[in-house]
Order: C-alpha cells, then structure tokens, then sequence
C-alpha cells in the first residue's frame, strides 16, 4: 500500500460519514412538520360520550385550521345505516372545525363516526370513535343501547400518514445502508 493510497481511505470514510450525517439531518428536518399535523382538541358528541339522545350534530374541532375532504364527517345509526344529512364542511364561522348536522327521529343506540380532513401541512388525517345515545329522539330506550361493538380508545386514531418517527428510522436505516455500500464500493475498488 503507498503512502498516498492509506491516506485515500480515511478520507473516504470521512466523506462518507459526513454524507450519512447530511443524509439524517435533511430527515429530520424534512421530518419535522409531521410531528405538527393537526389533532382533535374536542368532538362533540366526545370520544366514548353517552349522551342523553341523538345530538342533532357533530362537530370535531382540530387545533389548526382544516380542508374538509370528500365526505369528512360520515355519521352511521345503530342499526348500521348513514344518520348524517350528508352536508358535513368546515364551519364557516370556524374552520377548525368540522360540522356535519343528523337526521332527526334518531333512536338510542351506539353511533359510529368517522371523519377526514386535511391538516395544513397537507398531511391527511383520519379516524373514527362512537358515541352512544341513552334515548332516542323520541325518548325510547333500546335495549341494546350499551353496544360492545364500540370502538374505545382505540378508535381514536394516530394521523393516516404514519408517525413521523417510524418515517425518520426508516430513512435513518436507509441512510446507513446507503453509507455502507458506498464504503464497501470504495474498498473493493482501492482493493483491485
Ligand atoms: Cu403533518
């Protein structure tokens, strides 16, 4: 091995650590704004809420202003079917907020919500919880007003995109991968 040439590897590897920490840093940064999409500060009805009888609308309010998608509210009834009048947008008065209005003469029973938006980073977010009405509009109880098809906390959803950490390890995991073929590929060449 010549003088120059041991000096070459170092140098290289150097370039190259240099080049995975560029790599992860432009991740970070690029990664920052998912850890700031926007999230529900309240829903009404709320999360798992029983309430006395059908509300006549719901409305989830974000912490940031939001785009409604195509269908951001879609409200469904005990029995399975669509209850909302299909008008749900953002509040004009607010628009972090969500409005969809209900069909009136709704009964008791367990309702499922599920609403998207697009929060102003232009990240989508989504989820859905229920809510249970203890009467209907008509004062009758139901039976089966305590429904075990709820979907509890779980329901309240993480932004459809993924967590921003699992997106920077993954690109962390690439970067050190990409470094290490280039290190590889530069040995094998110093080596023929
Ligand atoms: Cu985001």
């Amino acid at each position: 091995m010549s003088r120059r040439g041991s000096l070459v590897v170092p140098r290289a590897a150097a370039f190259v650590a240099a080049l995975a920490s560029a790599i992860l840093w432009l991740v970070l940064l690029s990664g920052g704004p998912a850890f700031a999409h926007a999230g529900i500060v309240k829903a009404s009805p709320e999360y798992d809420e029983t309430v006395s009888r059908p509300p006549e609308q719901v409305r989830i309010t974000f912490n940031e202003s939001v785009q409604a998608e195509f269908d951001p509210i879609k409200v469904y009834g005990p029995g399975g079917e669509r209850v909302d009048r299909n008008d749900a947008s953002t509040d004009p008065e607010d628009p972090a907020t969500m409005v969809a209005s209900l069909e009136g003469d709704l009964p008791a029973g367990s309702y499922r919500v599920e609403w998207r938006a697009t929060s102003a980073d232009g990240h989508p977010i989504d989820g859905k919880y229920s809510f249970i009405a203890k009467e209907g509009a008509d004062g009758a109880t139901a039976d089966n007003a305590r429904s075990d098809e709820g979907l509890g906390a779980a329901g309240r959803s993480e932004p459809a995109s993924g967590g921003g950490f699992g997106r920077v390890a993954a690109y962390g995991v690439l970067g050190i991968g990409v470094a290490a073929v280039a290190v590889v590929a530069l040995l094998r060449r110093r080596n023929t």
